[in-house]
């Protein structure tokens, strides 16, 4: 097989023993979901504030719960691709692997990664806006509005919206997994999303080897030691494989 990577990248990932990996919507697109900000993706059809926001919920919640709605039929469609599968073999391989996404798809867990910390959330949960209460969403529910909960409150999708702040402890050990990260994956993250944009940049800052899988340029390229550029259903198995013929495991 050619050797498509450097071996100074293969080094790190064969020597590493604290992984992190940050994923966004591009390690989903071969699976056949949009991405939000790619010229085809759904903000360009969508305007974010009219859509993911409190106050866009309160002001139209039929309107926002349709769009939910109609994001989960197509998820409940998809199956997860080689991207979503390769980190599913490093989270066996590494001692320590730690798999943080801002997608609301649930596709790692399907893929069979074990441990996945959701930075905005779960579209296939719901939650009360008032008392938080939380409930699956099951594939067979097609309501066009959102449900009132038991308390009186309105349910809406279990998703970080813009404005709202992400879970405290997922966040928090994002950040302390990024500052001790020997290596650090960005996949399909156009990194203009704080904070998760943050900690590919605390990565670098606190020592970690960071390597990005975008087929564009992003907001971290420049700053990231490699930039690994095409799709990550691509790229992620290739070097999984190059690495093991290296590394003989
Ligand atoms: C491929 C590929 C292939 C294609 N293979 N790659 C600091 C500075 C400035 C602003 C802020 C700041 N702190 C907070 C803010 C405000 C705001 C923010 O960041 N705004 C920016 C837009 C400027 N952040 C927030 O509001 C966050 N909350 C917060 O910070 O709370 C504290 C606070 C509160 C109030 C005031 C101040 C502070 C919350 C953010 C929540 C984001 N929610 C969404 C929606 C989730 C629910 C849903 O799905 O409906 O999350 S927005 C959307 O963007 C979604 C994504 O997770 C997120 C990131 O997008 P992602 O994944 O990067 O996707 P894309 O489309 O942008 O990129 C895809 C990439 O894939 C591209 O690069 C392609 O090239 C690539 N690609 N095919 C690999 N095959
Ligand atoms: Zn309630």
């Amino acid at each position: 097989m050619e050797n498509r990577f450097s071996p100074e990248l293969l080094e790190h990932l064969a020597n590493a023993r604290r992984v992190m990996a940050l994923t966004g919507a591009g390690i989903s697109a071969e699976s056949g979901v949009p991405t939000f900000r790619s010229p085809d993706g759904i903000w360009s059809k969508f305007k974010p504030e009219e859509l993911a926001s409190m106050d866009a919920f309160m002001r139209n919640p039929k309107l926002v719960w349709e769009w939910y709605q109609y994001r989960r039929r197509l998820i409940y469609e998809v199956e997860p691709n080689p991207g979503h599968r390769t980190l599913v073999d490093m989270e066996a391989f590494y001692l320590r692997f730690r798999l943080f996404t801002q997608n609301v798809d649930g596709l790692h867990h399907k893929a069979g990664s074990k441990q996945v910390y959701e930075l905005h959330g779960n579209i296939m949960r719901n939650r009360c806006s008032l008392c938080g209460r939380r409930v699956l969403q099951t594939a067979e529910d097609d309501s066009e509005e959102p449900a009132h909960c038991r308390c009186g409150g309105l349910m809406r999708p279990d998703v970080v919206w813009f404005g709202e702040i992400l879970p405290e402890d997922i966040l928090s050990m994002a950040y302390d997994e990024a500052m001790c990260a020997d290596l650090f994956f960005s996949i399909g993250t156009s990194a203009v999303v704080y904070p998760a944009a943050h900690l590919p940049v605390l990565a670098v800052e606190s020592g970690a080897y960071v390597v990005e899988i975008n087929p564009e340029s992003t907001m971290i390229s420049s700053k990231v030691h490699t930039t690994l550029r095409g799709k990550s259903g691509d790229i992620l198995p290739a070097l999984w494989s190059q690495l093991s013929q290296k590394s003989h495991f």
